[in-house]
């Protein structure tokens, strides 16, 4: 199944490396036909080429729209060598074999990354490349396609190893590859216009990303892993600028995420906030005065858990807070952005990676999410989902006072972003208790209330924090168990849901403790 390549042709936007694979396959003696802007480099390196126009017998027209879209080029792609009416079609129509094809396709995704107009996106969206490639590769019996600038070197190796001829095995792989790489720009292209269009619905859309980085291994050293990105180019853990600090971890790159997004809830306007995150869940959130004020509230909620842990902020990291960030070991910080105070602190921390994302998430904004089960793929809207101050519902006698409300406000926005079931203490704009990811919502209530009280022995206090604290509980109390252990904590006012069949009691429940609840009447679980 070893065939030879004695012709190539070569179309590439990216013409890194272009030249020295084109000499080394003009010193095997193989031909070369190339397009426009590929020809000219390889003419100008002084190899001989001759050009796909000459080949087709018409020129490249239409701005390029038509270059190789031609039977002289798809049947020498398709055509099949061993077989007796392709190789007469060949004879008959004049269409020369195509053995190598070298292309890559038109950049739009670099032209999403810079943010073009409408237009300059459509003439990026590149059609006669995808269809050599697709052509190549299901002509893989016969025919080697290279897509990637990184397979050049190996397709060399191969053509050495072999006397000028490659394998089945390795035109296999090379057709994988190529049509991952099809799949992948079309589904840039879908998501691209999904956006432009205003289209939100889950249905109908096309997943696939384009590989940014290898990993070193996945959440475990045993796992192959990888980081892909989608395309949108939002600010985030996929775009940011990574200012020192050695390569960011699957697990990383998955808890920056959570703590970014948990971060984003609190815009500008709301003042300075600070998420610390482990295992994706916040172990300290908190708004303060300032920003190195919100990371002591966030950092005071849980210090054991924080050892290590990602920090994320709202604002541009100033010095005073770098500062305070570096007092304990932390792997990774992320912000907006950085002052060169700040970033002249992480300096002298080799090991602290800082991350800037020029601004912050958007948590309103309607975008598709994507999970993973055996044999298929979950697909959902992101819980965008914000409840307007004046939708709060009074269930009590007794109705939460204003600090209340600001902390019930505070405490729902982490709810949301803590894994179910979550029940979130809150005093002072910041955590002081968190429970998360437990089967049973009481065993949450218990364990942040625990959390709380270890707390206080190591801050020197003399009760919890959580006495007279605010609790959000992300779905509603199915019994009025869960509600009464947060009572127990002393936590005077609730925030949750509602909608429970046992509504009733649990609203009994709260008033014969005297505690002010409210409902949001929306639902937040994470899993
Ligand atoms: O506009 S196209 O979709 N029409 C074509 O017929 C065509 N053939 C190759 N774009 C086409 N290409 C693309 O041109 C290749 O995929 C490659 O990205 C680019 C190389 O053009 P040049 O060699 O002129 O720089």
């Amino acid at each position: 199944d070893l065939h030879p390549v004695r012709r190539a042709l070569i179309s590439v936007s990216d013409k890194t490396g272009l030249v020295d694979l084109a000499k080394a396959l003009a010193d095997r003696g193989v031909e070369l036909l190339s397009t426009g802007g590929s020809a000219g480099m390889l003419r100008d390196a002084g190899l001989t080429v001759r050009d796909v126009a000459d080949v087709t017998g018409f020129p490249e027209m239409m701005d390029g729209r038509v270059k190789t879209l031609h039977p002289a080029v798809h049947g020498g792609l398709l055509a099949l060598r061993d077989k007796d009416d392709h190789v007469k079609a060949m004879q008959d129509h004049g269409i020369g074999a195509i053995d190598l094809l070298v292309v890559n396709l038109y950049p739009f995704e670099a032209a999403l990354a810079r943010g073009a107009d409408y237009d300059e996106m459509i003439e990026n969206i590149d059609i006669g490349g995808p269809a050599m490639i697709r052509a190549a590769s299901k002509n893989h019996a016969f025919v080697n396609v290279v897509t990637d600038v990184e397979d050049y070197q190996p397709l060399l190796d191969e053509l050495a190893a072999n006397d000028g001829q490659t394998s089945y095995g390795f035109r296999q792989r090379l057709a994988q590859i190529a049509y991952a790489r099809t799949a992948a720009y079309d589904s840039a292209v879908s998501t691209w216009m999904a956006g432009a269009i205003g289209e939100a619905t889950p249905r109908r859309r096309a997943f696939a990303g384009t590989l940014a980085q290898t990993l070193r291994y996945g959440e475990n050293p045993h796992q192959q892993a990888a980081f892909y990105l989608d395309g949108t180019n939002r600010p985030g853990v996929a775009t940011a600028k990574q200012w020192q600090g050695k390569e960011l971890s699957y697990n990383n790159i998955n808890d920056t995420d959570a703590a970014f997004e948990l971060v984003s809830e609190f815009r500008p306007e709301d003042g300075p906030a600070c998420a610390i995150i482990k295992h994706a869940n916040p172990c300290g959130v908190a708004v303060g005065a300032t920003l190195a004020e919100a990371y002591r509230k966030a950092f005071d909620c849980d210090r054991t858990s924080a050892f290590g842990g990602i920090v994320a902020l709202n604002q541009k990291l100033d010095r005073e807070t770098a500062e305070e960030i570096v007092k304990i070991f932390t792997e990774v910080v992320i912000a907006p952005e950085a002052d060169e105070d700040a970033i002249e602190v992480f300096a002298a921390k080799k090991n602290l990676r800082l991350l800037t994302t020029g601004g912050l998430a958007d948590p309103s904004e309607d975008i598709t999410t994507y999970r993973q089960v055996s044999g298929g793929f979950l697909v959902q809207g992101k819980d965008n989902g914000q409840v307007a101050p004046d939708a709060l519902k009074v269930v009590t006698k007794i109705a939460p006072d204003e600090g209340q409300l600001a902390d019930m406000r505070f405490a729902w926005k982490v709810a949301k972003h803590v894994k179910s079931n979550a029940i979130v203490y809150v005093k002072d704009g910041a955590t002081v208790g968190v429970g998360a990811g437990q089967m049973s919502r009481v065993d949450s209530a218990l364990i942040a209330a625990k959390k709380a009280e270890r707390m206080a022995e190591v801050l020197g206090l003399p009760e919890p924090l959580t006495k007279g604290s605010v609790v959000a509980s992300d779905a509603f109390f199915p019994f009025a168990d869960g509600l009464m252990e947060a009572a127990g904590a002393g936590a005077a006012a609730v925030i949750q849901p509602g909608g429970s069949m046992r509504d009733d009691e649990v609203i009994a429940a709260a008033d014969e403790a005297g505690l002010s609840m409210v409902f949001t009447g929306m639902r937040h679980f994470r899993h």
